[in-house]
């Protein structure tokens, strides 16, 4: 996702942690953040290019029109070093985060880069298209039409989509789009809330189970009717809203879910 997608997965988790998760996060935020952890969303990406070892850890690839998603297979970063991927970066920092209740006062790792990191790669993994085929690089060779404009058809997801939303129905406030994903959370979505929280046994958070959802979602409606040169209007714009919706919230539902089992 772009920097509003993050600022919108990390606004909805961070409104359902429980008191010693709100606490934690509180304490490992740094300053500048002024305990809003939506504001610190897009850090990842920031430093993408400071830390060269990181972006990898953005995304899967997965093998072109297979439609499924397989760890061993393929969570790997361009030289085949496994676990370079979203999958593994998820479970790698939540176990860094789990050190936090078991050594509160010396962790060996950096506990807010850790919680930063995963917050941005929970919203990461939701995107469809960030589980996306290796052959187009999840949609990033794609040149399509945005309405009027030249894009790719990855750059439609992680931000168009959402901005014509928020332009749209919204009155270019993100803050009323919150409130509407809020409020299906609660509402049309509430009897499925249990099951996107829920991990197998003594699992802290299940990012294999998230990254296949996000390729099904990406073959059933990213990809789907889309080739090199279409012109994607509101056919595909009204079409694909409710997804977009759908991944942001079940994104914003899990991170708080991981972040409460994590330091529960
Ligand atoms: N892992 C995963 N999903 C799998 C297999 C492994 O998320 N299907 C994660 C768990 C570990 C890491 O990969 O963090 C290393 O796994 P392995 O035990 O296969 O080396
Ligand atoms: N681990 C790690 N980096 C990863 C995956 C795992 O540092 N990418 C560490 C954290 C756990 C241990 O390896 O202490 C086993 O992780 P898992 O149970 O997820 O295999
Ligand atoms: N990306 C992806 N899959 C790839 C390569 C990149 O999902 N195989 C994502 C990461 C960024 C966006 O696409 O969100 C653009 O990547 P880059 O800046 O590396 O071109
Ligand atoms: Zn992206
Ligand atoms: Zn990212």
């Amino acid at each position: 996702w772009g920097e509003d997608g993050h600022a919108i997965v990390c606004k909805i988790a961070q409104s359902r942690l429980g008191d010693t998760a709100s606490e934690a996060v509180k304490k490992l935020l740094p300053e500048y953040a002024e305990n809003d952890l939506a504001s610190v969303c897009s850090w990842a990406d920031h430093v993408k290019f400071i830390f060269h070892w990181s972006s990898a850890l953005h995304f899967a690839d997965t093998p072109d029109n297979l439609c499924n998603f397989q760890y061993n297979r393929d969570c790997k970063d361009q030289n085949g070093e496994k676990g370079r991927c979203v999958v593994g970066a998820i479970n790698n920092y939540t176990n860094q985060l789990l050190s936090y209740g078991r050594n509160k006062v010396h962790s060996q790792y950096n506990l807010t880069q850790a919680l930063l990191f995963l917050s941005h790669f929970m919203g990461d993994i939701h995107q469809p298209l960030h589980v996306g085929f290796l052959g187009d690089k999840g949609g990033n060779t794609i040149d399509v039409h945005w309405y009027k404009q030249k894009q790719n058809l990855h750059h439609v997801w992680d931000d168009s989509i959402i901005e014509t939303a928020e332009e749209r129905f919204y009155g270019s406030e993100i803050g009323d789009f919150i409130n509407a994903i809020q409020e299906n959370i609660t509402k049309e979505w509430d009897s499925e809330v249990k099951g996107w929280e829920t991990c197998n046994s003594n699992q802290t958070t299940c990012p294999d189970i998230y990254a296949s959802e996000s390729i099904k979602a990406a073959c059933q409606w990213a990809y789907k009717g889309v080739t090199e040169g279409s012109v994607l209007g509101d056919d595909y714009f009204l079409s694909r809203l409710p997804t977009v919706n759908l991944r942001l919230a079940q994104g914003g539902v899990r991170l708080a879910a991981t972040l409460n089992r994590i330091f529960g």
